[in-house]
């Protein structure tokens, strides 16, 4: 093979072994560029006689022309291979199904407090609402809380930078109590004087917020807390609709309910509620659930009623925690982080 041939042989090897055409314009310049062994054969033109320098030229051209076909080949190969990648990424297959937008679903706890709400609905309780921004006196006050509980804390209570009437800080509600004491002080103006008042009997379901935040707490959670005031409600009346509610709840008889002594300021006595299940996965395991109590006579008063005539029981739950032990869920926050991988499960 003379040089030339093992010239062309060699440009064609290192055109063929560039991946990009970038590679490829500096494997050009090796052979065809100002310093290319191409140009230095041109070069040495120079020395020879005239008959030899037009045969030897002729032939140098010919090379030169034989590498620029090379080139040319590989930079459309390089180019073909790029729109072929191109057109693979972009690929539409207009014949595959449309992507339908699927169907939502109710979230877990939303259920939980639909079941909440249509159980005690059909035991005749009303559904309060309220405001989540509260005053100090409907948050704390009116239930009790002495001025230094440290439920009033900025630790425990989140507080919004805005004062209420009395130059008071106003918070995000830190439990649903406040939409109960709302509904019990308009219940009364509302038949004051009229002899007889109708039984309170109402659950206040919504958002609340803590300063808190771990696998079993979140900054907004939710609770469902109920009031049964008249002139004959006892903790007896608490302990049936509570144990009829849960049963319902977990739709299963073979369920226990025991109340722990315990103390809120707003209850007296008070009382940590359990449930056990009879059977399944969490048998015999107490899990407590809900608190509750006879409604201390200072909150009855705040009412704006007369403990000495009117009495009940409150009682306070976390449907966040009924809908993890309902669904076997471990953490809290997967409720509020918006994944539909986790949520589309409870479609
Ligand atoms: C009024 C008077 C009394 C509501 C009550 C509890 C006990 C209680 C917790 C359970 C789980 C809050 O979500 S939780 O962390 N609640 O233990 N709540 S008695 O008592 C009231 C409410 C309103 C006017």
């Amino acid at each position: 093979m003379s040089d030339l041939d093992s010239l062309v042989t060699s440009a064609s090897a290192e055109f063929g072994a560039a991946m990009t055409p970038a590679d490829l314009e500096n494997a050009k310049a090796r052979f065809l560029g100002k310093a290319g062994r191409v140009t230095d054969l041109l070069k040495s033109l120079g020395a020879l006689s005239v008959e030899e320098k037009k045969a030897r030229g002729a032939e140098i051209n010919a090379t030169k022309q034989r590498i620029e076909a090379a080139l040319h080949l590989r930079r459309q190969a390089l180019a073909d291979a790029e729109l072929d990648a191109l057109l693979k990424a972009e690929a539409l297959d207009v014949t595959l199904p449309g992507r339908h937008r699927g169907i939502g679903g109710l979230h877990p706890v939303s259920r939980a407090m639909e079941r909440i709400e249509a159980i005690f609905g059909s035991m005749g309780f009303d559904i309060a609402d309220g405001p989540e921004i509260e005053t100090d006196w409907y948050s704390f006050t009116a239930l009790n809380n002495p001025e230094n509980h440290p439920a009033r804390s900025m630790q425990d209570t989140f507080y919004v930078d805005m004062k209420d009437a009395e130059g008071r800080w106003l918070n995000l509600r830190p439990h649903t109590s406040p939409m109960q004491v709302r509904y019990a002080r308009a219940h009364a103006a509302k038949y004051a004087g009229m002899g007889a008042m109708p039984e309170i009997r109402v659950i206040a379901p919504g958002r609340t917020y803590r300063v808190d935040s771990d696998a079993t707490h979140s900054p907004m959670f939710h609770q469902c807390e109920g009031l049964w005031i008249g002139e004959n409600v006892s903790f007896k009346d608490l302990k049936s609709v509570f144990t009829d509610f849960c049963r319902r709840y977990y739709e299963s008889d073979d369920l226990e309910l025991r109340f722990r002594p315990s103390f809120f300021p707003f209850t007296e006595p008070s009382a940590e509620i359990d449930i056990a299940f009879a059977s399944g996965p969490l048998k015999g395991q107490w899990l407590e659930i809900a608190g509750a109590g006879q409604v201390h006579p200072n909150v009855i008063r705040n009412f704006g009623l007369d403990p000495e005539r009117h009495i009940g029981f409150a009682f306070g739950m976390g449907p966040d925690r009924l809908a993890m032990l309902r669904y076997g869920v471990n953490d809290l926050r997967l409720f509020f982080e918006g994944d539909l991988r986790f949520l589309s499960q409870f479609k």
